[in-house]
């Protein structure tokens, strides 16, 4: 086997790559593994589809606008059981493993939690044997590459595809056109569109391997290029510029992806790259249903169309678009076809993030559409004549995509159980009472292969030697480490692959930068997008009260800590912007100041991604999950802590109430106001100044920022920050802050305990079963999809 292997990495290093062994490089190294491991995809992945038509099975089509896979090579090869193999072959030959397989970019289509879900479910899926699609956009450049200049964040483009993506395979056949603008003229009894644009969209491939090989499907990307020819004569004529403009105008489509998930902006392009991702999507899906059946009104036994969160919420009308003008259905039928298709995820109860276009943009981009939503939301008033006057699609010269997805849909859930109640009481409240059971809950999860077998290999080895094989994929059985919890030499064992990952971590940090740390202090980690409602200020004011505690008493017996953050901001988000000049600011003073030295340490380490998340989950001590309750829907990055044996410290919001559901109180560090106490907490306009006075360290500490402690160069660098935190702080950092202070306390005292800390940490990963993607799946596919799995 180790043979074979060999051999192929080698016949593709000298006829693929077209390099010799003595002079091959990371990245050629890197081609040939992956090459030689994408044979061996080639046959799972082929055999699925065969079977997916032999047997004439329903498939699932998961619409994102963001897919945020990692990395693939070594996803590839442990899921094929490679890893090891590829690991001693290269050794053999004298390559370094890792290196190589660090070489690989980390494809950033995604902005964070949403993105990264639809990866996590798209491995579940074919970890399942669950024939699926992915249909995405091919960003060219996908989200930003954050860096620090002076301690603010600076954004530059990412170059995933500066060289050639072996995972990607061109599908030239599939090329569908999408038609944008113009009008629609009534001919006979038929309303036709007539389009003022159009481009072309081609479909790019990227298998994907479920856990032993046993299935695999495809994620199809899109990317746009021009339906017009290149203008010859122009170009000849000198003018290279006005040549090239249908090429640049129909490549702007896949250009780049949208970086800000929390503020909604009505913006053109955005529109034309949702109906692009979907349009193409829909003609592809129907396509292949009608190459082995005609009668269209059989589609919802076939087809299942997952909506992640509004984005792709055209669906609906565009849907009913093909069946009525190019399949001759009448509209109340596509209607009835279309809804039994559709399923709409919620991802968000922000209303900044809530879809709503202007009438105006989206009759102008999408005319057809326009009178077929408006027809919608007719025929739905007249299916439920006791709907509220306030309550449809089109209101306010507003097309409000929630409301449009809500309707079109035959199943709509939220992503955790809590935010599932807060989308029945507080979003769709009217229209939830009109279809009762419509909403149901699929609590979020995360793909333990990649999230334990693959980051986190230490403690993988640990628990396949303490409870056997299998629990990759059945992550229940992690139960069985519970009885083992209380055996000291487990303990000692699960502490030392902790520490292992955590001295890793600590060279890592040193080299990137530049800061060292001590892997036996407190690994504290807040990763995730910078956002106000997920508070990294109130963690950052805790780490200047901490910081102002040991200066004021630096014999006592501190626990040492060390603070990372990681995260980047929306580019147009000044407020996030802020917080991470103020946590690098902090970071400067902290790190240098010889009174707390190695008593307390805080690392930013740039641009955050998916790969930079391997490491620093299996490393982490303590899980920072502390939003504002009531607005995180659920979090993911809380269960990969868990999963890797980091316990929480969080407010009872998203998942963490299942987490802590499953964990129980003692293994979970709890603070903070709950969600009915956050909307009566506002309902006092001085609640920020009542907390804040009635708190003498957070006095201190605000005090410490305004007299520009933190900012020498510019002592009032931070007065807006501060005069917000007192008459305004929306998301009550204030409220919670002592609370915070005192659960940190804790977290203190039960490190300081080696035993005690090692069996909360222990079970956590024991009592993680219920987080994996599989589960999450499974929910889908019997409550949503109505779907059996083919293994
Ligand atoms: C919204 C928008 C608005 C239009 C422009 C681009 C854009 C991109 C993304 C979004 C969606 C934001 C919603 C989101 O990411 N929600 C997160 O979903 C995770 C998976 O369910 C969940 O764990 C997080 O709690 C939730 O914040």
């Amino acid at each position: 086997m180790t043979q074979s292997l060999r051999v192929d990495i080698l016949r593709h290093l000298s006829f693929t790559i077209g390099k010799d062994q003595a002079h091959a490089t990371t990245y050629d190294w890197r081609m040939a593994l992956s090459y030689a491991i994408r044979d061996r995809v080639m046959e799972p992945w082929f055999a699925a589809t065969r079977r997916t038509w032999a047997e004439d099975r329903k498939r699932v089509y998961y619409l994102s606008m963001e897919f945020l896979t990692g990395r693939l090579l070594e996803d590839a090869a442990i899921n094929l059981g490679l890893h090891e193999e590829a690991e001693a072959t290269l050794a053999a030959l004298g390559v370094d493993y890792r290196a190589v397989v660090e070489d690989e970019p980390d494809p950033a289509l995604g902005n964070g939690g949403l993105g990264r879900l639809a990866a996590c479910f798209m491995e579940s899926m074919a970890t399942l044997g669950c024939p699926a699609y992915g249909y995405g956009i091919r960003y060219e450049h996908g989200l930003f590459r954050q860096s620090f200049h002076g301690g603010q964040q600076v954004e530059a483009p990412e170059d995933w595809l500066d060289h050639p993506h072996p995972w990607d395979f061109d599908r030239p056949e599939a090329q569908y056109v999408i038609p944008f603008k113009g009008m629609v003229e009534q001919r006979d009894s038929k309303q036709v569109w007539v389009p003022e644009e159009t481009v072309f969209a081609q479909a790019h491939d990227t298998p994907v391997i479920g856990w032993q090989g046993k299935w695999a499907n495809t994620l199809r990307l899109w990317s746009a290029r021009p339906t017009g020819q290149f203008d010859l004569e122009r170009f000849n004529r000198g003018d290279y510029t006005a040549a090239a403009e249908p090429e640049t105008l129909a490549r702007t489509l896949s250009r780049v992806l949208y970086p800000d998930d929390t503020t909604y902006q009505g913006k053109e392009l955005r529109l034309k790259q949702e109906f692009f991702l979907t349009s193409a999507a829909l003609q592809d899906i129907l396509r292949r249903f009608l190459q082995s059946r005609s009668d269209l009104r059989a589609l919802p036994k076939y087809v299942a169309i997952q909506m992640n969160d509004t984005h792709p919420a055209i669906a609906g009308p565009e849907l009913i678009r093909l069946l009525v003008d190019d399949h001759g259905i009448e509209l109340r039928d596509a209607v009835h076809i279309a809804q039994k298709c559709l399923g709409y995820t919620n991802h968000t109860l922000l209303p900044e993030a809530l879809e709503r276009w202007a009438t105006y943009t989206f009759g102008n981009v999408l005319p057809r559409h326009m009178q077929i939503v408006e027809q919608i939301d007719g025929l739905h008033l007249e299916e439920n004549l006791s709907r509220p006057h306030y309550v449809g699609i089109v209101k306010h010269h507003e097309v409000r995509m929630g409301e449009l997805a809500f309707i079109m849909a035959h199943k709509v859930n939220g992503v955790s159980a809590l935010h599932t109640d807060l989308i029945r009481q507080n979003l769709f409240p009217d229209l939830d009472r009109l279809h009762p059971g419509r909403i149901v809950n699929q609590t979020n999860g995360v793909t333990p292969r990649r999230w334990l077998k693959m980051s986190n290999p230490a403690l993988s080895r640990l628990i396949t030697q303490t409870i056997g094989e299998g629990w990759e994929a059945d992550l229940d059985k992690l139960k069985g480490l519970e009885p083992h919890v209380d055996d000291a030499s487990f303990r000692q064992k699960f502490g030392s692959a902790k520490w292992a990952n955590k001295v890793r971590l600590s060279n890592w940090l040193n080299t990137t930068t530049g800061i060292a740390v001590d892997p036996d202090a407190l690994f504290d980690v807040q990763v995730k997008r910078i956002h106000e409602y997920k508070r990294q200020l109130l963690n950052i004011l805790e780490t200047i009260a901490r910081w102002k505690a040991i200066r004021d008493n630096p014999n006592a017996d501190w626990v040492p800590r060390v603070k990372i953050f990681a995260g980047k901001s929306a580019p147009g988000y000044a407020v996030a912007k802020e917080i991470i000049h103020l946590i690098n600011d902090v970071a400067t003073v902290i790190n240098n100041d010889p009174v707390t030295g190695d008593m307390l340490k805080v690392v930013f380490p740039a641009n955050y991604n998916v790969s930079m998340a391997e490491k620093l989950m299996p490393a982490a001590d303590l899980s920072e999950q502390i939003s504002t309750a009531g607005k995180e829907a659920s979090g993911t990055g809380n269960m990969k802590f868990m999963i890797n044996g980091a316990p929480t410290i969080g407010t009872l919001d998203g998942a963490n109430v299942e987490i802590l559901r499953e964990v129980g109180e003692d293994n979970f560090f709890l603070f903070g106001l709950t969600a009915d106490e956050v909307i009566r907490r506002r309902e006092d306009p001085d609640h920020a100044r009542n907390a804040i006075e009635a708190s003498q360290t957070l006095l201190d500490v605000l005090q410490m920022i305004a007299e520009g402690r933190f900012s020498p160069d510019q002592p009032d660098r931070y007065h807006q920050l501060v005069h917000r935190m007192w008459h305004h702080d929306y998301f009550l950092v204030a409220s919670d802050f002592d609370s915070y202070i005192k659960a940190q306390g804790e977290a203190d005292r039960a490190f300081a305990d080696r035993d005690r800390w090692l069996k909360m940490a222990a079970l956590n990963t024991a009592r993680s079963g219920f987080f994996s993607s599989d589960r999450t799946i499974r929910g889908y596919m019997t409550d949503i999809w109505d779907i059996e799995p083919a293994i």
